[in-house]
């Protein structure tokens, strides 16, 4: 029999506090706040490090032990009645994109963080110990890939070679991690941990689109990404024939077109984007001699991964041929799709029952952490739905009812993998 500390309300109408999971959200968004209402909290910043010490902060205030290991990934730690239960973990990252906005990981983080608040609040006590996890640089924009801390942790990504990717400015993840005094020695192994669970907005308009309030996610679509640099020749713009040029940008314009047609080609699941392009030397009179564009494909069929692959780089060879144009493709992420745990997505599903809430399954068609840790740890993931499906913008919002009830299911299925259920009490 779980030891419960003469609970104030029964297990199944146990609810987590709204109010206080919003306020912490907005006073989490408030230190790397934007102009235009986002967020820019980019991973191993000083201002997200303002954001890793606020949480560990409040996880001190409800009595967690904090551990921090060697890629800067925070563990707070709830003890439980039995020692020798393993963890029931929930997490998410605290790291953003540029121009981010306030839930985007955000979100998963401090609803693993109000689900302790809860339980201290009502004097319950569960079986296994309960964690909190903020990966760090899961977002992959500052220090590609994506998912860098978790990838370390789930042996998907090797320690030494993240640690020497560099930024733009050629900072590397190893110097970012000792500025912002985040490199810890504590070492905690998938091994301990029974299950994990990572609420987070769904980032695409499913969920608003049918009027659903949880995304039971079954998995995610695989990743690959590639750093382009393309090489031609820097000549005047009214001298130099059309016939006679070697232009990086009109190589750069066909590789995005290609890039955009593969995709449509691997329809419904096949993603293409090109995000990032820079031009040198980038004057309005300058053939462009250089361009270093970034490629992003993804999709939930790991072979029709491969053939888009393939496909563009069969694409980027042709086109340089043509232009006489010089080429590096260089591989920056490449990860399959990921089919999460089924007890856990089960638990997820029961979890939006109990609570009367609207449910579907859905594919996750951005990365997360869930994702690489679902690789050593029975792992799923909650969603809710964000307005109009933004994110990776400052307009990216959710409504505290949708948080609220994220949480709530967040609360149920991790008393339930920790040996509380209703059934338990
Ligand atoms: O790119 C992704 O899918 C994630 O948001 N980092
Ligand atoms: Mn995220
Ligand atoms: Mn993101």
């Amino acid at each position: 029999m779980n030891s419960l500390a003469e609970p104030k309300t029964a297990i199944a109408d146990l609810r987590t506090d709204s109010d206080r999971l919003w306020e912490s959200l907005m006073e989490m968004a408030k230190l790397s706040a934007t102009a235009k209402g986002g967020v820019n909290r980019q991973a191993l910043t000083d201002l997200e490090r303002q954001g890793r010490d606020l949480f560990i902060q409040w996880c001190r205030a409800e009595g967690c032990t904090i551990r921090i290991d060697n890629i800067g990934n925070i563990f707070a730690r709830r003890e439980g009645s039995d020692p020798t239960a393993k963890t029931v973990m929930a997490g998410s990252h605290l790291d953003s994109q540029p121009t981010g906005g306030k839930y985007d990981g955000c979100f998963g983080v401090l609803a693993g963080l109000e689900v302790i608040r809860t339980l201290n609040e009502h004097n319950i006590t569960t079986k296994a110990p309960l964690e909190v996890a903020a990966w760090t640089n899961e977002e992959g924009c500052r220090f590609p890939p994506c998912m860098m801390g978790s990838g370390v942790f789930s042996g998907v990504l090797e320690f030494d070679t993240m640690m020497a990717r560099t930024d733009a400015d050629g900072v590397t993840v190893s110097d970012a991690l000792d500025a912002i005094q985040y490199r810890g020695s504590d070492s905690v192994s998938p091994s301990e941990i029974n299950a994990y669970f990572e609420p987070h907005i769904e980032q695409g308009p499913i969920l608003e689109d049918t009027d659903t309030t949880i995304g039971v996610v079954i998995g995610g679509l695989g990743q690959k990404w590639f750093d382009l640099t393309l090489t031609g020749l820097e000549a005047h713009a009214g001298p130099t024939p059309m016939n006679l040029r070697r232009d990086a940008m009109m190589g750069a314009a066909e590789v995005t077109q290609a890039l955009n047609r593969i995709a449509h080609e691997h329809q419904p699941h096949g993603r293409g984007t090109v995000g990032s392009m820079m031009l040198h030397p980038g004057s309005r009179n300058v053939i462009p001699g250089q361009v270093k564009m970034t490629l992003d494909m993804r999709h939930w069929e790991p072979e029709a991964l491969i053939a888009m692959g393939e496909s563009v780089a069969a694409a980027v060879d042709e086109i340089c041929q043509r232009h006489g144009l010089g080429y590096e493709l260089t591989p920056t992420a490449d990860f399959a799709p990921e089919h999460f745990n089924k007890e856990c997505v089960d638990a997820v599903r029961e979890g939006a029952k109990k609570l009367g809430l609207s449910h579907m399954d859905i594919i996750s068609g951005a990365g997360h952490d869930a994702m690489f840790v679902g690789r050593v740890v029975p792992a799923a993931m909650i969603f809710i739905p964000c307005k109009d499906g933004i994110s990776h913008n400052e307009a990216e919002s959710a409504t505290p009812e949708h948080v609220h009830a994220g949480c709530n299911v967040l609360l149920h299925a991790m008393l339930n993998a920790a040996g509380l259920g209703e059934t338990k009490a």
